[in-house]
């Protein structure tokens, strides 16, 4: 078997001990060994085989799991995971995509009605029969039927940021080829949208063609759906997500590149602007219809420019007035990752995060921060250890008390105040009013009705203490839609009040999307990207919201945590 059949073994044995409510530790193990097994380089058959070689001296590969990759080169399977078959069947597994069910739902379901596919717990949320279960009801019927249809609408795209580390590995991979001059990310990836469905790499250069045969040899890629002289298509990963990968001539690599960057409607749109021009646009470059010389195809600013338009973009390239704004010169001077100063929405131990305050500082600055606000949830989220009046004001204090000097940038004690059933704020105002910078968020009941929803918005906005309003609506991308609710409403009453919406970069999130942000723009919002990071190392997704935010036609002037710390303290002041 080759190394990604084992793997998805490993892993799914993996989830099933889970569904049994096994041992933490051994489940971790057989996760852990099934990337290591996933990406390595040479084939566990061919080590296991080979008397030279040890399966254990792999990092990662201990005796137990090696031990279990020789039964499965055996005889295709090994024990544990027959004793898990022997239980549930694997069908059982693609219920782990649906959001609102974990591991023990799964198992009560299985338990109870035999529930084993997607169809079949649809079947028995319609006949209202999970709502008897104890711990669930009708509410997490309506939320399961919900995830339901997102996932059978979702099924088959990525997390933009997923899609962004497998082009990075790949490209470093490809860049190592001798020959290769340039690796670039088209598609959707290039175009940041919140998630891709597959991925486009082109490459350069007089080692193109070997990079094409190393492509298809790279160890995570285990299934060839095509391969010719100029391009390959495979399957990556144990996700199986689709790459493309095209090997351009140099002077042909601005048509190409946009051509494949697209999107289809922006491409659409300028052919036919060419075709009113005269002029001929394809993937090899831009010609005269009346004799074909070539006029454009080195580089994109060229192919632009003899459309008559500036260089445009591409978070913008959706056909939503970008070309209009190229024409007339008047294309937005997008912000850049360069410009964010400040990360204002983050969590510490103090709640539900993972690292100190002081931790937390410290990373932010390592990447350039100039100053952040620590936010950690309020009291109502109890299972987050969110801080009642007492303990947030006695850390706000705390904050201030170790001055920048102690945690290196400047530190503005906040909270993400969560937003209660009827609009009204989980702390008192008292409490609320000895912080610098309060988010205010929805974390429950959002299954309201429009109008309730809206209502319950507008009731927090009430309170002057707000300064953000934090993943505005509620997305979990390919999980869950947002709450139903007036944005519009919202964002001229954020615009009103001076309330910031928040462009949350976490990358499951990506809340608000970029319609919205142009939406709430037009209404006179003005915007801060924030973290949310539980992590230090999730401060780094900063770049995600920054790439949101172009796609959104956002300026640095339109986003508060792009100025210097002293001016932003002046205007955050009450
Ligand atoms: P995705 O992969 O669904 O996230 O979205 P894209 O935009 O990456 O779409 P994809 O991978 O099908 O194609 C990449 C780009 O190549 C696309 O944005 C425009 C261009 N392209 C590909 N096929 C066609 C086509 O048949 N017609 C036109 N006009 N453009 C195409
Ligand atoms: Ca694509
Ligand atoms: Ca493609
Ligand atoms: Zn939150």
């Amino acid at each position: 078997m080759d190394n990604r059949g084992i793997a998805r073994m490993l892993s799914e044995t993996a989830d099933l001990m889970e569904i049994a409510g096994e041992d933490s530790f051994r489940i971790r193990s057989y996760r852990i060994a099934a990337g290591v097994v996933e990406g390595h380089p040479e084939q566990m058959s061919a080590i296991a085989k080979d008397p030279s070689k040890k399966l254990t001296d792999i990092a990662g590969i201990g005796k137990g799991i090696a031990q279990v990759i020789q039964e499965i080169e055996e005889r295709g399977s090994f024990e544990r995971r027959d004793e898990m078959l022997g239980k549930y069947p694997a069908s059982i597994l693609e219920l782990f995509g649906i959001q609102g069910l974990g591991p023990k739902s799964v198992r009560l379901l299985y338990d109870t009605y035999k529930v084993q596919t997607i169809d079949d717990l649809e079947r028995v949320c319609k006949e209202h029969k999970l709502r008897e279960l104890p711990r669930m009801g009708a509410k997490l019927e309506e939320k399961v039927l919900k995830s339901i249809g997102t996932y059978r609408r979702t099924q088959g795209r990525f997390l933009l940021s997923f899609g962004q580390r497998v082009a990075d590995e790949l490209s470093e991979y490809l860049r190592a080829v001798p020959g290769v001059e340039t690796v670039t990310a088209a598609g959707s990836l290039r175009r940041a949208k919140e998630t891709v469905g597959d991925l486009d790499l082109l490459v350069t250069g007089p080692g193109a063609a070997e990079a094409l045969e190393k492509f298809v040899s790279h160890p995570r890629v285990h299934e060839v759906l095509g391969k010719g002289e100029n391009k390959a298509s495979v399957r990556y990963g144990l996700e199986g997500l689709q790459v493309d990968l095209r090997a351009l001539g140099s002077d042909s690599y601005g048509a190409a590149l946009q051509y494949f960057s697209g999107s289809k409607d922006h491409n659409v749109a300028l052919r036919s602007r060419a075709q009113r021009m005269g002029l001929t646009l394809n993937e090899y470059g831009l010609a005269k219809v009346d004799g074909g010389e070539r006029v454009a195809g080195v580089t994109e600013e060229e192919i632009y420019a003899g459309l008559g338009l500036d260089w445009i973009p591409p978070e913008l390239r959706e056909n939503s007035g970008e070309i209009e704004a190229a024409e007339a010169h008047t294309l937005p001077k997008l912000v850049e990752l360069e410009q964010m100063r400040g990360d204002l929405h983050m969590h510490t131990v103090e709640s539900d995060g993972r690292a100190s305050l002081q931790d937390m500082a410290a990373a932010a600055q390592a990447l350039g921060r100039e100053y952040v606000a620590i936010t950690d949830h309020s009291k109502s989220l109890a299972m987050t250890n969110g801080l009642d009046e007492k303990r947030a004001v006695a850390f706000a204090h705390q904050v201030r008390e170790l001055d920048q000097r102690a945690l290196g940038i400047r530190v503005f004690s906040g909270l993400e105040c969560d937003i209660l059933r009827d609009g009204a704020m989980d702390l008192s105002n008292d409490a609320l009013a000895e912080l610098d910078w309060v988010v205010a968020s929805v974390h429950s009941h959002m299954n309201l009705e429009s109008a309730e929803m809206t209502d319950r918005l507008l009731r927090a906005l009430e309170c002057p203490h707000i300064r953000a309003l934090g993943h505005p609506t509620g997305r979990i991308l390919l999980h869950r839609e947002s709450y139903p609710f007036d944005f519009d409403v919202i964002a001229a009453e954020c615009a009103r009040r001076g309330v910031y919406l928040e462009i949350n970069a976490s990358p499951e999130r990506l809340d608000i999307a970029a319609a919205l942000i142009r939406a709430a723009k037009a209404k006179g919002c003005k915007f801060v990207i924030s973290t949310d990071a539980h992590h230090p190392q999730h401060l780094a997704n900063m770049s995600y919201g920054v790439r949101m935010a172009r796609r959104g036609w956002l300026e640095a002037g339109d986003i508060i945590n792009t100025l210097p710390s002293d001016e932003f303290a002046k205007a955050i002041k009450k």
